[in-house]
C-alpha cells in the first residue's frame, strides 16, 4: 500500500516511506499482510469453553447455534461484555493507581507529589458531599480519599460520582438496575455472566455491560482526571506543538507513550534538572527535549503544553527518524512492535510499569515511592545514546501550534466570564440556534483504515454544521496535526458557531487531554443539564458522539458509558456485530427506547457527521428550540 493511502498524516507517510527504503517493517505493513478475520469481525465466534471454538455463520446467522446451544446473540453479547469489562478495567485499574498515589500523599507518606490545586479539592468533596469548612486540605483530602476508593471496592449500593450525575438520567439507570457499585465487582460479575453456561440473554447481558461501562465512566476514569487535577492542576489553555517536527536533531530526544502522568510528570523533573542538562551539554548536544505521544503526551500538553510528537499510528514511525534517543512507555496502547523498530534505529526503550513488560526490552521499574531513581536513569540512557548516535537522522518538519487544555471548569470560565464558572451563555447560544449542538470526537487511530482522514473530516464538517466539538486522546491529535486547534479556524466553522467563536476568542474544536478525560464531557454535559433550559437528563441533549477510527477494547468500553449515560454513539472502521440480528437492534436500536442512547455505525465521515446532526435536530424539535 502506498504510504499515503496508509496515513493523511505527512510525516507519518514520510517515515513509512523512510522505513521501507531501511527494510524495517511498521504497523501498517502488518495490516496488509493480516487479513482480519471475517468471522471475528462479526462477533460470530465463541471460544469461551473447550467444547467449541464454535463459529457461527454471519451471513445466516439463526442457521445454527454453538455446540452448547449458544445463540449468535448470546455470543455476540458475550463477546462485547468482555470488551467492555477488559476496557473498563484498564481504566479502572489506570485511576485506581492514581487515586493510590493520592492515599499516600494526603496520609504525608509521599512527599513527591502534593495537593496542587486546591480549588478542585474543595470542588470534589462539594460533589461529594465532603464536610469543608475549617477543614484543612490534606484532611478533606484524606476524607475523598476514602470515599473515593469505593468507586472500586464497594460490594454493594450506588458508587459515589452517582452524586455528580443529572437527577433524571440517575433515575433511568435506577429503573433499569444499571447504577454501578464498584468497578472491580462489576467487572468481576462480567466475567462470571459471559462465563460458559451462565447469563444466555443478551438484554440481560448487555445490562450487565451498561452498568460496568458507567462504573468506568463515572468511576475509574472520572476518578483519574479528578484526582490527577487535583495533584497536577487542572488544565487551563496553553499552546502546544504537535507532530514529528516537534524533535530537535541537536537535541537529545526523548519520547514518553502511555497513559499514566505519574512517570511524566517524575520525567520533567529529571530532564529539567540542572546536571541532566549540564551532561546533555558535555554529551554535545544543545539539551534535553522531552516529548509525549498518545495519550499521556495529551495529558501533559493539556496541562503543560509539552510538545506531542504524534497518535498511536505514528508511535513506530517516529523511531524511524533515527532521531529518539530514549522512549519510555508505561501502560496501554505500546505496540510489541516497538522493540523490533527501537532496535534498528537504536533507540533505548524502556518499560517502567510493573504491568506492562516486553520481552527483550528493557524495564526499569518506576516506584512512587522513589520517582527519580527510574526516570533518571532514563534520562542518563538518553544521553548517551545521543553521544553515540549512528546513522542517518531525518526529521520530518511538520510541526503545528494550537491551543490544547480545555476543561469542563475552564468552558464555564470562558463562556460564562472569568471568575465566575457558569454554563449559562452555552446554554443560551445553544437554545438561540448559534451553536446547534455539541458533539464529542473522540478516539484512537488504526491501519485498517487511513490514519487521521475521518478524524478530520468528520470534525470539519461538524463544526460547519455549527457543532461545537469536544475532543480528547488521539482523535484530538488529529485534529492539532491538521492545524485546525486555534481560534482561527473559526473561518471553517457554520455563521453561528463562529460568531460564538470570534466573541470569546476560543477555536470551534476544543481538546479535552486524554481518553480518561472523556470524563470531563460527561461533567460538561452533566452542567449543562444542570443548568437548565436543554431538558432534564443527558438523553435530553442535542449532542452526539463519535469514534471513527476507535481499535481498543477501552474504545468499546468508552463508546458504551457514552450510550448508557444518554448519548448517541457512532463508531466507525468496523463494529463487532452481526447485522440484522436481535443484538444488532438492542444496541442500535431498543437502548434509545429505554430511555438510554444507542449506538450507531458508518464508515463514511460526511454521512457520520449528518447523522450526528440528524440526531442534534431531532433532539432540538423535542426540546422545541
Ligand atoms: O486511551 S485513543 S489508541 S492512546 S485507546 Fe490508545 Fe485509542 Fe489512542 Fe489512549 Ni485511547
Ligand atoms: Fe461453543 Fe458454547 Fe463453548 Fe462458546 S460456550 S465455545 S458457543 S460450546
Amino acid at each position: 500500500t502506498p504510504a499515503h493511502d496508509c496515513t493523511t498524516c505527512e510525516a507519518t507517510a514520510q517515515m513509512i516511506d523512510k522505513a521501507r527504503r531501511d527494510g524495517v517493517e511498521l504497523v501498517f505493513d502488518r495490516a496488509a499482510t493480516m487479513k482480519a478475520c471475517p468471522i471475528g469481525a462479526d462477533s460470530a465466534c465463541c471460544k469461551h469453553c473447550s467444547m467449541g471454538p464454535c463459529r457461527l455463520n454471519a451471513k445466516d446467522p439463526y442457521g445454527k447455534v454453538g455446540v452448547c446451544g449458544a445463540t449468535i446473540d448470546t455470543i455476540q453479547a458475550r463477546n462485547f461484555a468482555r470488551m467492555v469489562a477488559s476496557g473498563a478495567a484498564a481504566h479502572t485499574d489506570h485511576g485506581m493507581s492514581i487515586l493510590h498515589l493520592f492515599g499516600e500523599v494526603v496520609k504525608g507518606h509521599n512527599k513527591d507529589y502534593e495537593i496542587k490545586d486546591t480549588q478542585k479539592l474543595l470542588q470534589v468533596a462539594q460533589t461529594l458531599e465532603i464536610e469543608t469548612d475549617g477543614r484543612a486540605y490534606q484532611d478533606i483530602g484524606l476524607d475523598i480519599y476514602e470515599e473515593l476508593m469505593k468507586t472500586y471496592t464497594q460490594v454493594e449500593g450506588e458508587f459515589p460520582f452517582a452524586k455528580a450525575v443529572p437527577e433524571k438520567t440517575l433515575e433511568t439507570w435506577r429503573k433499569h438496575n444499571i447504577v454501578p457499585r464498584g468497578a472491580m465487582r462489576e467487572i468481576m460479575e462480567i466475567m462470571h455472566r459471559t462465563h460458559m453456561g451462565v447469563d444466555q440473554d443478551y438484554e440481560n447481558i448487555v445490562n450487565q455491560c451498561s452498568r460496568t461501562a458507567l462504573s468506568d465512566g463515572w468511576g475509574g476514569s472520572m476518578v483519574a482526571t479528578e484526582i490527577s487535577d487535583i495533584m497536577f492542576g487542572t488544565p487551563r489553555p496553553v499552546m502546544a506543538e504537535v507532530n514529528m517536527g516537534v524533535l530537535k536533531e541537536d537535541h537529545v530526544n526523548i519520547i514518553v507513550h502511555g497513559h499514566e502522568p505519574n512517570l511524566f510528570e517524575s520525567i520533567m523533573v529529571s530532564t529539567s534538572d540542572a546536571t541532566m542538562v549540564e551532561a546533555a551539554k558535555a554529551a554535545g548536544a544543545k539539551g534535553i527535549n522531552l516529548v509525549g505521544m498518545c495519550c499521556s503526551g495529551a495529558e501533559m500538553m493539556s496541562r503543560h503544553g509539552v510538545p506531542h510528537a504524534g497518535n498511536f499510528m505514528s508511535t513506530e514511525a517516529v523511531l524511524v527518524t533515527g532521531a529518539v534517543d530514549a522512549m519510555a512507555v508505561d501502560v496501554q496502547c505500546i505496540k510489541q512492535g516497538l522493540g523490533k523498530v527501537a532496535d534498528c534505529y537504536g533507540t533505548e526503550l524502556f518499560t517502567t510499569n510493573p504491568r506492562c513488560h516486553i520481552e527483550g526490552v528493557k524495564h526499569i521499574e518506576f516506584d512512587e515511592d522513589d520517582p527519580m531513581a527510574c526516570t533518571d536513569e532514563v534520562v542518563i540512557k538518553a544521553i548517551s545514546r545521543f553521544k553515540n548516535r549512528k546513522g542517518d537522522i531525518q526529521i520530518p518538519k511538520n510541526k503545528n501550534v494550537g491551543i490544547h487544555g480545555f476543561s469542563k471548569e475552564y468552558i464555564g470560565y470562558m463562556l460564562g466570564g472569568s471568575f465566575r464558572e457558569s454554563y449559562v451563555p452555552l446554554n443560551e447560544n445553544i437554545i438561540n440556534g448559534r451553536i446547534r449542538g455539541v458533539a464529542g470526537v473522540v478516539g484512537c487511530t488504526q491501519p485498517r483504515t487511513k490514519q487521521d482522514y475521518m478524524h478530520v473530516e468528520l470534525v470539519k464538517e461538524l463544526i460547519k454544521n455549527d457543532v461545537l466539538v469536544l475532543q480528547t486522546g488521539c482523535s484530538q491529535i488529529a485534529l492539532a496535526k491538521a492545524g485546525l486547534l486555534i481560534p482561527e479556524a473559526a473561518h471553517l466553522a457554520g455563521d453561528g458557531l463562529a460568531e460564538v467563536c470570534e466573541t470569546v476568542g476560543m477555536p470551534p474544536i476544543l481538546g479535552l487531554g486524554s481518553c480518561v478525560d472523556n470524563s470531563r464531557i460527561l461533567t460538561a454535559a452533566s452542567e449543562m443539564v444542570r443548568t437548565g433550559g436543554l431538558g432534564h437528563s443527558i438523553a435530553d441533549l442535542p449532542a452526539a458522539g463519535a469514534a471513527p477510527e476507535w481499535m481498543s477494547e477501552k474504545a468499546i468500553s468508552i463508546g458504551h458509558y457514552f450510550v448508557a449515560s444518554g448519548v448517541y454513539t457512532v463508531f466507525g472502521t468496523t463494529f463487532p456485530i452481526t447485522e440484522g440480528t436481535k443484538f444488532h437492534k438492542h444496541l442500535f436500536e431498543e437502548l434509545e427506547e429505554m430511555g438510554l442512547g444507542k449506538w450507531g455505525f458508518s464508515n463514511d465521515p460526511i454521512e457520520m457527521a449528518h447523522m450526528m446532526i440528524a440526531h442534534i435536530d431531532k433532539k432540538r424539535e423535542q426540546l422545541g428550540i
